[in-house]
């Protein structure tokens, strides 16, 4: 409402500043996300649709590998009331990955890569009344086009949003690359001074001359009309393309920063000089900052040390794919500021327009992209489609005073052409360099005020022998020492190297992060466990290391958000689970850790707040507590669990942890601390929590029990509404297994990893299923007498672990996962299964379940006999029912 009211007082003030009494520009921008009828080219009926659209929802988190990747169509009626004398233009955000436009029949143009936007001038098709669009689109594998092959997911569809703009036959150029025709740099501008420079293009499109004025009113935050620009220009009918450059100097600018994102707005006019009727109008925002770059020293903004704290992103979300509204974009980044991060790296590819413009406004600094990632192809087509994209990402978002660089490529020596040291290994390194580099001067002469980048992968030495490292302003190394391998000191060390290499050029870390399924949690965190409590612990001592650090600008955390992705089996199958935020953007623990520690509001969140159920075993005083852990940038904090305080703790690192007791059933908790003006600042959390006796023999009616077999993680069941607590062995009075060992799998870079990593079919519960205990004799519980259910779970796991390019030189994953695996359950001494085959008869990977109802005056106890093979079980519920 605020912002409406400033447009409106701004524009009356610019018409009244031009003489004119009434708005008479002629443009029109009308959304066409409605309505449309779409099919996939294999299918036979059109569905109607709304964008932004894509066909790719479901197929890629489904059972099955893959997604479809070929031809659809969209198609739509458009209708215009009158065309005489008017331009028609249709403006595509973004659509993946060719698209083929044709209205009323007539080819109209092409469109390739699927993540920058562009305009199709449709007025020679167009007519009064009804007219049909219609839209191939395709988002099939094709080596002329980056990116070809990624840890992301190609969503194919019109994903982002479609206008159809309107203007007069005198207008700004729409044709330009996605931009609105007028570009804005800021060459020079100090606390004293800005030089703002305008490049405007337009044309006459009618069949006489025309005389206009090209008229620019830049005004500040609170719409005072601080400069106006004017040129007049006769305008021929033959005349094309115009493009006039007009200056200014703004004194004492308000500057732009992420604490005070001051925004300037430019109103152009091109005005008819004889009526002074507005031909046409764009607006656009702009900022004024300056910064550089230190090798030693890191990052400066308006002559200020910022130590960059970004976060890197995708677009998608879970259940829209890559079909995000604009609203649910911009929240993610009023979220991202909320957590104090200064800092955007849109990876990996241009992000949607209305992500930069939330950027500019809430002041975040940004890191263009452009999608070149892992390898290049030598092919003239593929060049000259990456130069453009590069060109489309530079010329559409220039105007952003948020961006601050542009990145050339992502981790482009993970895969080459030819072994190494050989001929063909050269010719691709030079091919490689001369790409990257033409990247480079392309992007120095479009936008020379901003600085180039890349991001480099662990394996740098591609990099240095094909000269590419040395390429751009800085450095981006994306390391995971503590994740994929190592651990997070060791990951300061090889940055050191990496800046070395590249000729000591000022250097980010462009990603860091670790896997955590939100389901997933332990009390022994350990690499590559995919719990929140590694992902928190880890992550905490990498943002430790680079704060202490100058000569790391900044860091850029992998990811904000769980991201789909089609090859990863992983904990959540289908997804790269190193968000900081689930995919629905649920906040995990770490999220939480960054907030306290970021933010310069004061925070106090408790971090098991994702969790509303919980799970334990009680000790032989009947006594369950589980660590939790708050997350604050207060310096004491008190707890209170169902009433009593658990006393004050002073913070340190912006956590304090209570070794919480809870009791079975619903705990309240509570938290709170006083801000410096001695205010009360709380947080709360409610967790209904399974408190387990240790000792079954008092096991109730309705009491149960879920054990992750061959695990030592919790697990999060969302569908059951309860928690699946780790393995444990049977002890005299108990519960638990007899024999055996966890199914475990290394590598010579993750020691020790429960499980493997691979899509279980038939459940959404995998983690569940891909831990196994091995080789068991019995479950045994000394429950009372009385009736039970008994579930008992099985997977074949004897599947090829699948080993990402990401986990390079990983060698050969070595598992004691089972081969053959036959045998018989016996429940008190009843045959429940004979010869049960998990692998034949249910299949490779596929979730099972057996459950059966136990009446006993004697216990449960439920033998495991091998016939071949050994014995295997993944996870086991056990109820009383009566
Ligand atoms: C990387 C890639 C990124 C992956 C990430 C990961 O280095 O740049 O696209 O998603 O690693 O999670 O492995």
């Amino acid at each position: 409402m605020k912002k409406l009211h400033l447009l409106l007082v701004v524009l009356a003030g610019l018409l009244m500043l031009i003489g004119k009494t009434e708005a008479q520009s002629s443009r029109k921008t009308i959304s066409i996300n409605n309505n449309w009828d779409f099919k996939r080219i294999d299918e036979q009926n059109f569905e109607k649709v709304n964008l932004p659209h894509t066909w790719n929802v479901e197929d890629v988190v489904d059972d099955k590998r893959g997604y479809y990747k070929g031809k659809a169509l969209y198609k739509r009626t458009l209708s215009l009331k009158e065309v005489e004398d008017k331009k028609f233009f249709l403006y595509f955000e973004g659509a993946n990955q060719v698209c083929d436009l044709f209205i009323n029949g007539d080819t109209i143009g092409n469109h390739i890569g699927g993540y920058t936007s562009f305009a199709f001038d449709i007025t020679k098709s167009v007519i009064s009344g009804d007219n049909t669009i219609e839209i191939d689109m395709t988002n099939k594998g094709n080596r002329d086009i980056p990116p070809m092959s990624m840890d992301f997911t190609f969503f194919g569809g019109i994903y982002r949003d479609v206008n159809l703009i309107e203007t007069n036959a005198i207008h700004f150029d729409l044709l330009n690359l996605g931009s609105n025709g007028v570009t804005v740099s800021t060459p020079d501008v100090s606390a004293k001074k800005a030089k703002v420079c305008i490049k405007s293009r337009f044309l006459n499109e009618t069949s006489r001359d025309s005389k206009i004025e090209l008229h620019h009113c830049i005004l500040s935050s609170d719409g005072e009309v601080v400069k106006e620009m004017k040129s007049e220009v006769l305008l021929t009918a033959e005349s094309g393309l115009n493009e006039i450059n007009l200056e200014a100097v703004i004194k004492k600018p308000e500057l732009w920063s992420p604490d005070a994102p001051n925004l300037y707005t430019i109103i152009s006019n091109i005005v008819e000089l004889e009526s002074g009727v507005i031909l046409d109008q764009v607006v656009n925002s702009i900022g004024f900052r300056w910064f550089k770059m230190d090798s030693e020293k890191g990052f400066f903004l308006n002559g200020e040390k910022l130590k960059l704290m970004g976060v890197c992103k995708h677009q998608d979300r879970k259940g829209l794919g890559s079909a995000v509204s604009n609203e649910l974009l911009i929240r993610d980044l009023e979220m991202i500021k909320s957590m104090g991060a200064n800092c955007y790296r849109s990876s990996h590819y241009p992000h949607d327009p209305s992500v930069f413009e939330a950027c500019d406004r809430l002041g975040i600094l940004v890191v263009g992209e452009i999608p070149l990632v892992n390898s290049i192809v030598d092919s003239e087509v593929f060049i000259a489609n990456s130069q453009h994209m590069l060109k489309e990402m530079i010329t559409r978002d220039m105007n952003h005073p948020s961006i601050f660089a542009w990145s050339l490529c992502n981790e482009i020596y993970m895969m080459g052409e030819g072994a190494v040291g050989s001929e063909e290994r050269a010719e691709y390194d030079s091919k490689l360099f001369n790409l990257i580099n033409s990247f480079d001067s392309i992007a120095n002469n479009l936008d020379p005020q901003r600085l180039t980048t890349q991001s480099v992968h662990v394996k740098h030495q591609g990099y240095v022998n094909s000269g590419v490292i040395n390429v751009g302003d800085f450095i981006g190394a994306n390391l995971y020492m503590g994740w994929y391998d190592g651990t997070p000191e060791t990951l300061i060390d090889t940055a050191k190297v990496i800046q070395k290499l590249s000729g000591n050029k000022p250097l980010v870390i462009s990603e860091y992060g670790a896997g955590a399924d939100p389901r997933l949690r332990t009390d022994i965190p350990r690499r590559y466990d995919f719990t929140l409590d590694y992902q928190t612990k880890v992550h905490r001592e990498w943002f430790q290391n680079f704060q202490e650090n100058d000569f790391i600008a900044g860091s850029f955390l992998w990811n904000f958000s769980d991201f789909h992705s089609p090859l990863r089996g992983d904990a959540m199958p289908f997804f790269n689970s190193k968000g900081i935020t689930a995919s629905d953007r649920t906040p995990k623990d770490v999220f939480y850790y960054y907030m306290a520690a970021m933010s310069e509001h004061e925070v106090l969140n408790i971090g098991m707040k994702s969790w509303k159920y919980h799970a334990g075993i009680a000790n032989e005083n009947g006594i369950c507590t589980k660590n939790i852990e708050v997350f604050t940038n207060l310096k004491t904090i008190e707890l209170f669990v169902n009433g009593s305080s658990l006393g004050e703790k002073q913070v340190s690192d912006y956590s304090a942890i209570w070794n919480v007791p809870l009791r079975n059933g619903i705990n309240k908790i509570h938290v709170n601390g006083r801000n410096v003006d001695g205010a009360y600042i709380v947080d709360s959390h409610t967790i209904d929590f399974n408190k387990i006796a240790a000792q079954s023999k008092n096991m109730a009616v309705g009491d149960e029990l879920r054990i992750n077999a061959g695990s030592s993680a919790y697990f999060y069941d969302e569908k059951e509404q309860a928690v699946w607590i780790p393995d444990v062995k049977y002890q005299e009075g108990g519960f638990g297994f007899v024999g055996g060992q966890y199914l475990v799998t290394k590598n010579n870079r993750v020691e020790y990893r429960e499980g493997i990593s691979k899509n279980i079919q038939s459940t959404t519960k995998d983690p569940l299923y891909q831990t196994q205990r091995l080789d068991l004799n019995k479950f045994r519980a000394d429950v009372p007498a009385g009736e039970y259910e008994v579930t008992l779970c099985f997977a074949d796991l004897s599947l090829k672990a699948q080993k990402l390019i990401y986990e390079l030189g990983a060698g050969d994953n070595k598992t004691n996962v089972v081969d053959k695996s036959v045998f018989s359950i016996n429940i008190n001494g009843q045959k429940l299964v004979a010869d049960l085959n998990v692998k034949e008869t249910v299949g490779k990977g596929e979730a099972y379940q057996i459950t059966t109802i136990v009446t006993t005056s004697m216990g449960i106890n439920i033998d495991f006999v091998s016939s071949e093979g050994i014995t295997i079980i993944n996870a086991l519920k056990l109820r009383r029912v009566k």
